[in-house]
């Protein structure tokens, strides 16, 4: 049955470009499973957008010497071509600073208003005179009153790990400008009351009874133990963000401040899908009804990913957001969460410049290496490492020596003995699929299983036990041949090669449809050489095993005799010694 399938992938901040790490914590494997579910024939809603609000984005552009709002169309477009070198399938890329984002951003903060969710706090807070502005905890520095560290931030010491208030610090300064002309001053800020929420987020997350561990131990954790619920300032004493309103009013007392980027930034979700549909010139029901139970997406299952330090923020605060609004608006159903992508033994620094960022990693090498390579290391259960070695083995092995040789080797084959047409002669698939020891009884044997397994991971999110599979599903290719060596029966029996040749092509097209969720480009050059437009995905886990087996006999017969092919272009090419010990020097960083 078709469904419909909202997915939305953590947004980047926009200050800089992102790193092989943050790739693979939430938007590749967000797009893996987009790509899976379209292929299933399901209707599919897939969002990302730039998060640009808060003090680093100011930064950046200032570091730049650019006004914010430049700063940021240029990164966005920065960040938009690199996602689509990496080929993330986004209906939408969005942009948090939206003018769809200003308004929900102040629509939900005006139905939290009304809902007795909001109250106005008054805070102390450091002004820096040089800056003129007031300064975030984080851009105080100064000494730490516990160790004497010098360098201490005015939320925590770096050097001790103690929490501090700015107040705290000796000798404070301007993380910005160095100036030590600060002073305290009074401001006023909006707090969202989430404690008050607190039973029912509890009941709710106690639910979802089906979320991976990850997720819903962190989301416990804050919960139960943590101060993750303590009511939280939504608003902050910045230019750049969303203007604080009440919905379309004006917010006494709250003149020239903004929204905490935290605040908005989930809310970009559904503004996005606002953005896509304005985009279109569709009309508003064409996103409400991803967005509002009432008005049809109460059936569409919405799945969110994201690194684990994200969790609190999707679990307890956005959610928040939406019970607190006391409208229809659609809770996630599901959370896929990730650790952490470790680099060479330490971690990714951006600020050190240590590890493989994504313009750079598409400079080396095509899209499909880097896809392949971190989905299937992707850290799932724990915190993995990327590692050149690893990189270069698996590149060679999984990609050049076990699928692109096999369509290498059939192709040329069938080729070189029968043209470029798929050839005719000996028995059909079917006919094989009720004869043991045939070409195709094996073949079918060999794979049903590992293909209903593969589906049924690619549902589950199963990133690894999915690359898995498929690995063996290519690997069953080369076993094939080994097993029925069409070169040399054809000299005693050129019409069994054929059907033995036929078979492998009709393979291939498989190899290529099943693959594409992982590898587009490859799968797409496959394609194209075989001539192939029909891509349906045969529903092979669907019911029995019999009809599963029926699907995958009708699949290998898909390529008639005398259907015209080509021999693609050599599809991945080995990454040598050499140019691995090169790239893991240039990408090691400068230590601070
Ligand atoms: N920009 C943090 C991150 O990129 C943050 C995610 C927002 S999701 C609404 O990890
Ligand atoms: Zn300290």
């Amino acid at each position: 049955m078709m469904e419909r399938i909202l997915i939305t992938s953590a947004i980047p901040y926009i200050n800089g470009i992102k790193h092989l790490g943050n790739l693979v914590g939430s938007q590749l494997p967000a797009d893996l499973y987009a790509r899976y579910m379209r292929a299933r024939g399901h209707e599919v809603m897939f969002i990302c957008a730039t998060d640009e609000h808060g003090t680093p984005a100011e930064l950046a552009a200032a570091k730049a010497g650019k006004p914010v709002a430049e700063y940021c169309a240029e990164m966005w477009q920065v960040q938009k071509d690199l996602s689509d070198g990496f080929r993330l399938s986004f209906d939408k890329f969005g942009r948090s600073s939206s003018p769809q984002n200003r308004r929900l951003t102040q629509y939900f903060a005006g139905r939290l208003a009304d809902n007795g969710l909001i109250e106005e706090v008054s805070e102390r807070q450091v002004y820096s005179n040089a800056d003129g502005r007031f300064l975030p905890d984080r851009y105080i520095e100064g000494t730490c009153p516990n160790c004497g560290y010098e360098r201490a931030r005015g939320d925590q010491c770096e050097n001790c790990t103690k929490q501090l208030d700015p107040t705290d610090l000796i000798d404070p300064r301007s993380a910005i400008s160095g100036s030590t002309d600060l002073e305290v001053r009074e401001t006023k800020h909006l707090y969202l009351r989430q404690s008050q929420m607190k039973d029912q987020l509890d009941a709710w997350i106690t639910s979802k009874t089906d979320w991976p561990i990850l997720t819903t131990s962190i989301a416990k954790k804050w919960l139960h133990d943590g101060d993750g619920l303590r009511d939280r300032g939504i608003t902050r004493d910045l230019d750049w963000g969303v203007p604080v309103q009440k919905g379309d009013d004006v917010w006494p007392g709250m003149e020239g401040k903004v929204f905490y980027v935290w605040f908005d930034a989930p809310i970009e979700y559904i503004a996005a899908t606002k953005e896509w549909a304005d985009g279109k010139g569709l009309d508003d029901a064409a996103w409400r009804r991803w967005w509002r139970t009432d008005e049809g997406a109460d059936d569409v299952r919405y799945v969110q990913f994201m690194g684990k330090d994200n969790v609190p923020f999707h679990t307890l605060s956005f959610p928040a957001t939406i019970m607190g609004s006391g409208e229809p608006w659609k809770l996630v159903d599901y959370i896929k969460s990730f650790n952490y992508l470790n680099y060479d033994g330490g971690q990714f620094s951006t600020s050190q410049g240590r590890g493989v960022f994504m313009d750079q990693a598409l400079s080396l090498l095509p899209a499909d290496y880097w896809r392949w390579w971190l989905l299937s290391h992707a850290p799932e259960n724990s915190d993995s490492e990327f590692t050149w070695e690893n990189f270069q083995a698996s590149a060679n092995k999984d990609l050049s020596d076990v699928l692109g040789n096999f369509v290498s080797r059939v192709t040329k084959f069938a080729r070189s003995k029968f043209g470029e047409v798929v050839p005719e002669g000996g028995s059909t698939a079917a006919e094989d699929a009720n004869s043991p020891d045939t070409p195709g009884h094996w073949l079918v044997l060999a794979v049903s299983q590992n293909i209903a397994l593969y589906e049924q991971h690619m549902e589950n999110m199963e990133v690894r036990k999915a690359a898995n599979e498929l690995r063996r599903i290519w690997a069953a290719g080369n076993e094939y041949l080994q097993e029925f060596a069409p070169w040399s029966v054809h000299k005693e029996n050129p019409d069994a090669a054929a059907h033995i040749v036929r078979l492998a092509l009709n393979y291939i097209r498989l190899l290529a449809i099943l693959s594409r969720p992982f590898i587009p480009d490859t799968s797409a050059a496959i394609l194209n050489a075989l001539n192939v437009e029909d891509t349906n995905w045969l529903r092979f886990n669907s019911g029995k095993e019999s009809n599963r087996i029926n699907a995958l006999v009708e699949s290998l017969s898909a390529l008639p005799p005398g259907h015209a092919f080509t021999v693609p272009d050599n599809l991945f090419r080995k990454i040598g010694d050499e140019e691995r010990v090169e790239w893991s020097e240039r990408f090691a960083g400068v230590r601070a």
